[in-house]
């Protein structure tokens, strides 16, 4: 037990260490075991820009959902979703032009909210909400 404690340890803290301000949300990121085959989730296209989300107020259908972010702005941006058991976000913030990608449970019907974790910008007017019908 003792081992196994201080190997997660080491893993956890293993990664670089050039933006650690906004928590490490992503520890637990690994947990979802490679969901073998066929789930066929959902796609989101989402544009970031200097300072909303565009679309706001996207709608899915209930299971895995993918949200590809472009940063179509001229300042550092990210993605966040509360998910209903869980939230995620982009590995890395978003320079301007970069694109990437975040999967999500979202399995149970609602809406979440999402918004950009980078500074004010939440505050700023990136946030939206996703609608998931069952
Ligand atoms: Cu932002």
């Amino acid at each position: 037990m003792l081992a196994v404690a201080a190997s997660l340890g080491v893993a956890a803290c293993g990664g670089d260490d050039d933006d650690d301000d906004t928590s490490a949300a992503t520890t637990e990121a690994t947990e979802t075991t490679a969901a073998g085959g066929g789930g066929g989730g959902e796609t989101v296209a989402l544009s970031a820009t200097d300072f909303k989300f565009d679309p706001d107020d996207p709608a899915v259908k209930a299971g895995e959902v993918t949200f590809d972010v472009t940063n179509d702005g001229e300042t550092v941006h990210n993605l966040e979703v509360e998910g209903p058991g869980e939230e995620a976000e982009l590995p890395e913030d978003l320079q301007p032009g970069d694109k990437g990608s975040v999967s999500v449970d979202l399995s149970e019907s609602g809406t979440y909210e999402f918004y950009c974790p980078v500074g004010n910008h939440k505050e700023l007017g990136m946030v939206g909400e996703v609608t998931v019908q069952g």
